[in-house]
């Protein structure tokens, strides 16, 4: 186990996987008060599709690049017994990578990033990003601090670094390369209900 993380797959190594697949393998495991946020980009989509917009412990972020690890930390910092997970795009990451070195320094142990590689601005028209020519985030990770950083190997090496950042301390940082498949649905695009939903699921609003 531990060599998932000590001895982790190269980008170059990690099978390309499916972002709705492994979306579903990752809710499967959760019981239920884990919250989880999507960033913006077809991350979110996903997220809302594998669970058919049930999940009220889901945020999806609509507006701006680069805000799941943000808004997951802050979770994280709110609601220290709760695990909080962060899925984001590589393009939107990117945007702001400040936000891992922050996680980093806070030793933000019960929040896990969860990446989704796909070496494209995806929704936009799948203009290429920086991953395709050489930026490896899970290094960048492991630069700035997150030493639990590392690249799935495969779905079943996901499944086990997901479920070892639901039992051990982290901060957590799974790189996942996926395909260049479609989202499987559409997340609603009401923001107030959107976060007002999440609020609810965490307990903060009656
Ligand atoms: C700051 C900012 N710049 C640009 C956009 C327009 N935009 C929305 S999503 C997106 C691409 C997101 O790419 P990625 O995070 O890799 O996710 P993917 O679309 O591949 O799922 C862009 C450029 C935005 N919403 N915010």
């Amino acid at each position: 186990m531990a060599d998932l993380v000590n001895h982790p797959a190269t980008r170059d190594q990690a099978k390309v996987m499916n972002r709705f697949d492994i979306t579903k393998r990752m809710l499967d495991l959760l019981r239920q008060d884990e919250a989880v946020v999507g960033g913006i980009g077809y991350t979110n989509f996903d997220l809302w599709a594998a669970c058919g917009g049930r999940r009220r412990q889901n945020f999806y972020m609509l507006g701006s690049m680069g805000l799941a690890v943000p808004i997951a930390l802050g979770v994280a910092i709110a609601q220290p017994r709760r695990k909080v997970f962060a899925l984001e795009g590589d393009g939107s990451v990117l945007m702001q990578l400040g936000a891992l070195s922050t996680v980093a320094a806070r030793r933000q142990s019960n929040l896990c990033i969860v990446i989704m590689d796909n070496g494209a601005y995806q929704i936009t028209g799948g203009q290429k990003t920086m991953t395709e020519q050489g930026a490896d985030i899970v290094g960048i990770a492991r630069a700035s601090g997150l030493a639990q950083s590392a690249w799935a190997a495969n779905e079943d090496a996901f499944v086990e670094l997901v479920g070892l950042s639901l039992r051990e301390a982290g901060p957590w940082l799974i790189g996942c390369r996926i395909d260049n498949q479609k989202p499987v649905d559409t997340t609603e695009r009401d923001p107030s209900r959107i976060r007002d939903g999440f609020m609810r699921g965490l307990g903060v609003r009656g």
